[in-house]
């Protein structure tokens, strides 16, 4: 073979040998609303163009399957904002003959209703059983919509079996409709364990908390206690804490997390809302609806603003998206000159909480990206980051579990999700940690180590802590920041 032979011989063996290197280096998917975990060049593109469904990619580990989702348009998986009508297919003994009809593909066993939020799996005698999302383990990201998506199915509580080929199916309502059939991948899900301590360097640990009302019971209260100890945060944002004075909850924060000397500072809203912290706070603005900013004496050169967060619940996306407005607007007047605040050049400002993120996610592309919809009332686009940009969602994992999910329910039709959120300044400061705790999920020496009961996260709140060490941004040419997803 001459030379000239050879060449094409050695490219296709690079690109072989690149395509397996990246399968190689696929270090395992999180359902953290990240997809640079998932490799295009795995996806099955669509070819018919009638529907919202572009790609369908599938993949496997130890503990769950995953599919991911391309759309053309913003959808909300498990709702019906746009009517999308997918459901996931899977052919888990690989016999076409047993399991349920999907469309063009025979014999699924599971069949995972995302829109309808239920899963029609076999049972005995050819029967079909139905369950909720959270009975078999499916989890999404993001929460709110998207034109890209996330899921997994856990294979132990579905009896996906340990080998062999599972065959896929993925279909919309439009009749789009892609499939394939793969090995079972048994390589352990991406192993967790990021440490509760603070990063180095950290300046201010910053936390949100929906605490659900229960800061007079005395077993969330242990729970709560456990937690916060372990967490040690400067500055805590609570939501539904309406029911109790600030003297109250510093008398526990008091208890829990005494400072050598000195008080803990609570301030609290005109309703359900409040910031503690371990510093001064020197100024609070109550009147910004279900959101309550405040200046931190921060141990930083200048001041921190922290701005706890409860927007609307649930079926509320216009009054989501208004109340993020108004705060967009006191943010903007904090930011420029004149109106009621101004505050100097590079003041980090953090915004976080139960933010109730669902449906489609009008409030948080306002809150990213300054982009606010009604200007009439609420004044102008401006950008929120002080370096000219958007803001960061960040995205908060479980520490022991490569999921984003921070609101769990397992008796609920409603699938897990993360509904707690820190946006921050990445243009005013660097976040070195930032997760969210899910205790049943840590192994008991880690729980050990750091005083936790299994059932701590849920004896606590229905919601679980958001947690982010932050460092001014040092400005100096040469440093780095850490590497996040930016909002798009
Ligand atoms: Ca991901
Ligand atoms: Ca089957
Ligand atoms: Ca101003
Ligand atoms: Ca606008």
């Amino acid at each position: 073979m001459s030379p000239r032979h050879l060449f094409p011989l050695f490219s296709a063996l690079g690109a072989c040998f690149l395509t397996c290197l990246n399968a190689l280096t696929q270090t395992g998917i999180a359902i953290d609303h990240d997809f640079s975990d998932w490799n295009p060049a795995n996806d099955v593109t669509v070819t018919d163009t009638t529907g919202p469904l572009v790609a369908a990619g599938f993949a496997s580990d130890a503990s769950n399957l995953y599919f991911h989702l391309v759309y053309d348009r913003l959808i909300a998986l498990d709702e019906a904002w746009v009517s999308h009508g997918t459901r996931l297919g899977i052919d888990v003994d690989g016999n076409p003959s047993t399991g349920q009809i999907v469309g063009g593909f025979q014999g699924a066993d599971i069949v995972i209703h995302l829109q309808d939020r239920y899963v029609n799996e076999n049972g005995p005698g050819g029967t079909t059983n139905q369950y909720s999302l959270n009975d078999r383990r499916v989890r999404m990201a993001p929460t709110y919509g998207g034109d890209e998506h996330e899921v997994s199915l856990g294979r132990a509580v579905n009896g996906i079996p340990v080998s062999g080929a599972v065959r896929w199916t993925v279909r919309c309502g439009s009749g789009q409709q892609v499939s394939g059939e793969v090995q079972l991948s048994n390589t352990p899900a991406i192993p967790m364990a990021t440490p509760l301590e603070r990063a180095e360097e950290t300046e201010v640990r910053v936390a949100f908390w929906n605490v659900n009302r229960r800061m007079n019971e005395t077993p969330a209260l242990q729970a709560m206690g456990r937690i916060l100890q372990a967490v040690q945060p400067d500055v805590i944002g609570l939501s539904e804490v309406e029911d109790f004075s600030a003297e109250h909850v510093q008398n526990l924060l008091e208890e829990w997390l005494p400072i050598d000397g000195q008080s803990w500072h609570v301030a609290k809203d005109d309703w359900d809302l409040m910031v503690c912290s371990r510093w001064p706070i020197t100024a609070q603005y109550d009147n910004i609806h279900r959101q309550f900013p405040v200046i931190v004496n921060a141990p930083w050169e200048g001041d921190l603003m922290v701005a706890a967060s409860h927007l609307k619940c649930c079926n509320g996306a216009e009054q989501r998206r208004t109340e993020a407005d108004e705060y967009m607007a006191f943010l903007r007047d904090a930011m420029t000159e004149g109106g009621v605040i101004d505050l100097p050049f590079k003041t980090p400002i953090v915004y976080g909480g139960d933010l109730n993120m669902v449906g489609p996610g009008w409030a948080m592309q306002t809150l990213l990206t300054g982009n606010i919809h009604d200007e009439s009332t609420h004044g102008p686009d401006f950008a929120p980051d002080w370096d000219g940009t958007s803001l960061l969602e960040l995205p908060c994992l479980q520490t022991d579990r490569a999921m984003d999910y921070t609101w769990r329910n397992d008796y609920s039709e409603w699938g897990a999700g993360k509904l707690d959120y820190i946006l921050v300044q990445d243009g005013a400061v660097d976040v070195l940690r930032n997760f969210t705790i899910e205790t049943s999920s840590m192994t008991p020496e880690r729980r050990q180590a750091y005083g936790l009961q299994p059932g701590d996260d849920l004896e606590a709140s229905d919601h679980y802590i958001v947690v982010a060490d932050l460092k001014k941004r040092d400005r100096r040419p040469g440093t780095k920041p850490v590497k996040l997803r930016k909002a798009n």
